[in-house]
């Protein structure tokens, strides 16, 4: 098995064939961040570039992102022991009074595969916990709402960053079917992601 196959392995979806290869891969003595950068990120960046094209949908990517994490979750004890540094921490969730999760869980994958430290906060996550989140040390706040209704609450967390004053001190990208860039501009977040491979696009972009 090679980095190739696995390439291919992860945008069909096949997560045993990209468990298999991974684990081959390893036992051939290629390094574990080899494995994540020229098989695991690069399918992913290749999945998000045919999702953009309209050549993959919505199932196609949840399914290559599961391949990807279960490849994912081989290296990762590797990866701690080399020191290989995540790309930067994002903590993640939908908002107080909201439990759709899909679209959130989607743009948690698609970051994680593009090698963020994600930190997934759930679903009705209150103003405190991304505020706790921010002060843990995450970069980055991703909020998602579904509802035009529990938009509104991102709002709220903007300003309780603000008043724990930790709002300088992270980047706040947010998302969801009803939510817009105008709306971004609008509550004063840093950036709005149409969908997940929007939201990996505009993450580098804020950490650069
Ligand atoms: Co609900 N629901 N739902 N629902 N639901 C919608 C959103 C709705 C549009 C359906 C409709 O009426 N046509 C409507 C909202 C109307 C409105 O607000 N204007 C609605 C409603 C009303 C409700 C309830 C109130 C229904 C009720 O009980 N009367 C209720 C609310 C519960 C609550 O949250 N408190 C409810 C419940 C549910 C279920 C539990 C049954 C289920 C959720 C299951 C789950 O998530 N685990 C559900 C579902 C499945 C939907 C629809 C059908 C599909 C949502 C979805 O998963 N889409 C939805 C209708 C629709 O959208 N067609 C609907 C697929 C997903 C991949 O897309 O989430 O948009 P999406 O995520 C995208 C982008 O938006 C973006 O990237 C993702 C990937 O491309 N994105 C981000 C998302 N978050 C991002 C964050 C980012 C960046 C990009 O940065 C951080």
């Amino acid at each position: 098995m090679n980095l190739t196959e696995i390439y291919e392995y992860v945008i069909d979806g096949n997560a045993p064939q990209v468990q298999a290869g991974v684990q081959a891969a390893l036992a051939q003595g290629f390094s574990a961040d080899v494995i994540l950068n020229q098989a695991l990120i690069a399918a992913m960046n290749e999945v998000g570039r045919r999702f953009e094209e309209g050549e993959f949908f919505v199932p196609e990517m949840l399914i290559a992102a599961r391949a990807m994490q279960a490849g994912l979750a081989l290296l990762k004890p590797q990866l701690a022991e080399i020191g290989v540094k995540a790309a930067g921490t994002v903590a993640i969730g939908t908002v107080k009074g909201d439990l759709h999760d899909i679209g959130k869980n989607l743009v948690a994958m698609m970051l994680e595969g593009a090698g963020f430290e994600v930190q997934d906060l759930g679903v009705d996550v209150t103003p405190e916990a991304f505020v706790k989140a921010a002060q843990n040390g995450a970069q980055v706040i991703g909020m998602s709402a579904l509802l035009t209704t529990t938009m509104n609450n991102m709002k709220s967390i903007l300003q309780a960053l603000q008043e724990a004053g930790v709002r300088g001190q992270v980047k706040v990208v947010i998302g969801g079917a009803p939510v817009t860039e105008a709306y971004a501009q609008q509550i004063g977040a840093d950036a709005y992601a149409p969908d997940a491979s929007g939201a990996v696009r505009t993450v580098r972009g804020l950490l650069a």
